[in-house]
């Protein structure tokens, strides 16, 4: 197989959802089903916190989501565990700027998607389009469901992006809301990453839905 094609991981990158166990009330395979149905375009594993599963029990989570996103041909991300992306063949890795270097993570996943969280224009461009195949922007706005987050840093950074011509498909993240989803669209992201948009939501699939309408109407409009 071959690294897949930017044009077709734009769409998959329309409606992201990001969780972990530390993240939902329910079982998160539940919620990955239900906002799968409602319009999810991708999903990432992060599996993070004080009492974040390890070991054995991680990866049966991990698995049983992954049988539900295959039952509906979504790809899925394991946020920076490279070795238990390979051991349950998910479509890819999501690292951070601290984590294990792209490259090498790279020569480790062969084919499979990479993401690589960024913060600022310095460090979009120092991505490597050669090794990364998108970048999760953020955190946009503030944002309660990351401990380390960073300081939010608006659209705007997303807008400098395209206006210096970084190419590489764009993701933004961080205290995304069904109000605000469209001004992270507009300032020029392929779609939107979110965790409690989605899992804090009393219902999971008509959160999707309305999140992929809001992003889609708005990507029509530019
Ligand atoms: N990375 C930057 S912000 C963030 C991550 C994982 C958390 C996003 O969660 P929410 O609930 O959508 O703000
Ligand atoms: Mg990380």
């Amino acid at each position: 197989m071959s690294r897949l094609e930017a044009s077709r991981l734009r769409k998959s990158l329309r409606l992201y959802l990001v969780l972990g166990s530390a993240n939902c009330k329910i079982d998160p395979a539940i919620v990955v089903e239900e906002a799968i149905r409602g319009g999810v375009t991708l999903v990432q594993f992060r599996e993070k916190g004080g009492n974040a599963l390890k070991g054995a029990e991680k990866e049966e989570l991990a698995r049983r989501i992954h049988t539900i996103c295959r039952r509906f041909g979504i790809p899925l991300i394991i946020n920076d565990d490279v070795d238990l992306a390979i051991a349950i063949d998910a479509e890819g890795v999501h690292i951070g700027q601290e984590d294990e270097p792209a490259d090498q993570v790279r020569k480790r996943i062969g084919d499979k998607i990479l993401g690589l969280s960024v913060h600022s224009m310095e460090e979009a461009e120092l991505a490597d389009h050669r090794i990364v195949d998108y970048m999760g922007v953020g955190p946009i706005f503030p944002t309660l469901s990351k401990d380390d987050a960073r300081e939010a840093q608006g659209p705007g950074v997303i807008r400098e992006m395209k206006l210096k011509n970084v190419t590489l498909p764009i993701v933004g993240i961080g205290g995304i809301s069904m109000e605000r989803a469209s001004e992270v669209i507009d300032a020029g992201a392929d779609g939107i990453a979110v965790i409690s948009a989605i899992t804090g939501a009393a219902d999971h699939g008509a959160a999707a839905q309305k999140l992929v309408c809001e992003v889609a109407a708005s990507i029509e409009r530019r």
